[in-house]
């Protein structure tokens, strides 16, 4: 492309085609976190109109993640007809595959399970290990000095601070914390200034128990994820989650980012189960656009990754999820997870994405 004497461009007609661009539509030029970007003129009237606009409000408060044509473009639910996938970001994600690990979670016992990483100095351990075996995204719950679940605000603090002095993971806190959590102090981990945060779209029974996510609450934390710029990724147990996706975006707007990114929680006892075909019943049914991730838990972890990684998805794995390596084989810690997870993606030729292009695939600032 070569400016002219009066400043202009011309747009590439594969660029033109693929971001919906016709003679006639207006668009300007702006400046978006220091970078020149061009984006079609706001006009009222279409729901994709709506949709960019809040695109480019949401992209601008988070810093890295903005710029319409890009978050369009990974949310083609904002532009009707397109095909998924333009941009740097969407490149990114079929030709790599995202790695979270959840080392630790709510539920497992210390006692029980040794090799759990319940203090800080065993998170930041497994967290610098799972980096080099190819983790890019972290999903944190933390444990008091006890060893049990906590949301206690100073120590989400201090662990946000640790991970990001040891390594270069995307930090993701857990919203969902343990089902005896009160609403408020799941909302008020988003105070920790996360880089990410788990965000589930619905109730689900949780074995004995029910993890309770009500249409107020997720609406209500959603609605913090966007103020403060917490990148949400959208936590599906069920299908009717998936449902319930689609109403959050449609009344609510886009995400801090600019990018849908959801993980299918699968094999729950009381959820969806862990399978290929709930798998692509479940991918069909997101919204255009939306990346995913997917994580099968206990013996439905390699179901659900092979699915996953024969579908374009990405990967959660960690001792949250899966506390057998195999048959009668106990996990003896998150980085063997991690390492199987890599060797899986690199056979299936989209080895694992670094942290820095998880950020870009995930609308959220480089650090
Ligand atoms: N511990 C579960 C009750 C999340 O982290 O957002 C909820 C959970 C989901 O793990
Ligand atoms: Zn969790």
């Amino acid at each position: 492309m070569v400016l002219n004497s009066k400043g202009q461009v011309t747009i590439p007609a594969h660029l033109r085609a693929k971001h919906n661009l016709h003679e006639g539509d207006e668009v300007e030029a702006v400046e978006v976190g220091g970078a020149l970007r061009i984006v079609r003129a706001e006009g009222a009237g279409t729901r994709g109109q709506r949709l960019a606009s809040a695109a480019r409000r949401a992209g601008g408060r988070a810093g890295a993640g903005g710029g319409i044509l890009r978050c369009m473009a990974s949310n083609p639910s904002a532009r009707p007809g397109s095909a998924a996938g333009a941009g740097s970001a969407a490149a990114l994600g079929r030709g790599a595959t995202l790695i979270t690990v959840a080392p630790t979670g709510a539920e497992a016992g210390k006692a029980a399970v040794p090799a759990l990483p319940a203090s800080l100095g065993e998170l930041v351990t497994t967290a610098k290990e799972c980096q080099a075996a190819g983790a890019a995204v972290i999903h944190v719950h933390i444990r008091d000095a006890e060893a049990r679940p906590t949301l206690d605000p100073v120590r989400l603090r201090e662990t946000v601070a640790a991970l990001r002095e040891s390594t270069s993971l995307v930090v993701q806190l857990s919203t969902g914390g343990a089902v005896t959590d009160t609403f408020g102090d799941r909302l008020a981990v988003l105070d920790a200034a996360p880089d990410a945060c788990s965000l589930t779209c619905g109730t689900v029974n949780f074995g004995d128990e029910v993890f309770a996510n009500p249409w107020p609450f997720i609406r209500e934390l959603y609605a913090r994820t966007r103020e403060l710029g917490v990148v949400p990724e959208f936590e599906l147990f069920d299908l009717g989650h998936v449902a319930t996706l689609h109403r959050l975006l449609d009344e609510e707007g886009t995400p801090a980012g600019g990018r849908v990114h959801c993980d299918l929680v699968m094999g729950v006892p009381g959820g969806m189960p862990g399978d290929a075909a709930t798998l692509v019943a479940a991918v069909s049914a997101l919204p255009a656009g939306a990346t995913w991730s997917a994580t099968g838990i206990g013996r439905t972890s390699l179901p659900v990754m092979f699915g996953a990684l024969a579908a374009g998805g990405h990967l959660r794995v960690g001792m949250e999820d899966t506390l057998s390596y195999a048959r009668g084989r106990p996990v003896t810690g998150n980085a063997e997870l991690v390492e199987r997870a890599a060797e899986l993606a690199r056979l299936a030729q989209r080895p694992p994405m670094s942290a820095a292009d998880a950020r870009t695939f995930l609308g959220i600032s480089q650090r």
